[in-house]
């Protein structure tokens, strides 16, 4: 595919949004033609499968499995890879992508402590052969970012509603995802305003693309 995939990763309420709102805008700015997208929840059907994901009443109805949870969280990402940002990719644009498969990882993975091994089993059927080019990890103490996402909107969804120690195993999880792929992962250190953050996934988004296109003259 001609295009490159960028994802915003980070626990509840680490900026993730604000910040592709940046990039995105930034990256108009310099020339790129860029689409930004989010999981879950981009498709018609994704929208649906949020609904299941997210609504706290899900597991007062019926109780969510943890391999139910990721194999709904992976269908959205198969079905907005095979509606939107394949097709994106292959026009050469930039899809800014706000969470992707590391969230998969960390939350269903660090904080369901499902099998490793499994996820990246479903990761290699779900995303139909696409992978990011360059991840922005925004780390922050979960408590402050729960903390944040109470000051925007008054209440928290299923996930956001589990205890502290699922959110710091989640992190936990990012983090190592980060180390074993440095090629691929910048942590940025989120416990700082939005525009030291955006300096850092500026200058570093600058300079990969650059050195990306460069090679490829
Ligand atoms: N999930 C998702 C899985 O379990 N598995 C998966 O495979 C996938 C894909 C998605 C949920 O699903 C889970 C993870 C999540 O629990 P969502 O509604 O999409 O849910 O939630 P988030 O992606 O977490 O979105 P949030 O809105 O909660 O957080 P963001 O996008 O990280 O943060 P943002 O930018 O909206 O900012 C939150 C608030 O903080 C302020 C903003 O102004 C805003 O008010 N803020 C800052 N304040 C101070 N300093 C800064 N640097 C700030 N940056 C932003």
């Amino acid at each position: 595919m001609r295009g490159l995939l960028i994802t915003i990763e980070g626990i509840e309420g680490s900026g993730k949004t604000t910040q592709a709102i940046r990039l995105e805008s930034y990256l108009k700015s310099i020339g790129y033609q860029v689409l930004r997208t989010f999981e879950p929840g981009a498709t018609q059907l994704g929208k649906k499968l949020r609904g299941i994901l997210l609504d706290v009443n899900t597991d007062n109805s019926s109780s969510l499995h943890p391999i139910t949870e990721l194999l709904l969280f992976s269908a959205d990402r198969t079905q907005h890879i095979y509606e939107i940002i394949a097709p994106e990719l292959e026009q050469g644009k930039i899809v800014i992508c706000d969470r992707f498969i590391d969230s998969t990882t960390a939350y269903q993975g660090g904080g369901r402590k499902l099998d490793l091994n499994q996820i990246l089993e479903i990761h290699k059927i779900a995303t139909l052969g696409v992978i990011p080019f360059r991840t922005y990890l925004l780390d922050l103490p979960p408590e402050i970012g729960l903390q944040r996402v109470l000051e925007q909107r008054n209440k928290l969804d299923r996930l956001e509603s589990e205890n502290i120690e699922f959110h710091k195993n989640i992190r936990a999880q990012f983090l190592k995802l980060a180390e074993l792929n440095p090629e691929r992962f910048l942590v940025i250190d989120s416990n700082n305003t939005e525009d030291y953050v955006f300096e850092v996934i500026k200058n570093d988004v600058t300079r990969v693309l650059n050195e990306y296109y460069s090679r490829k003259k």
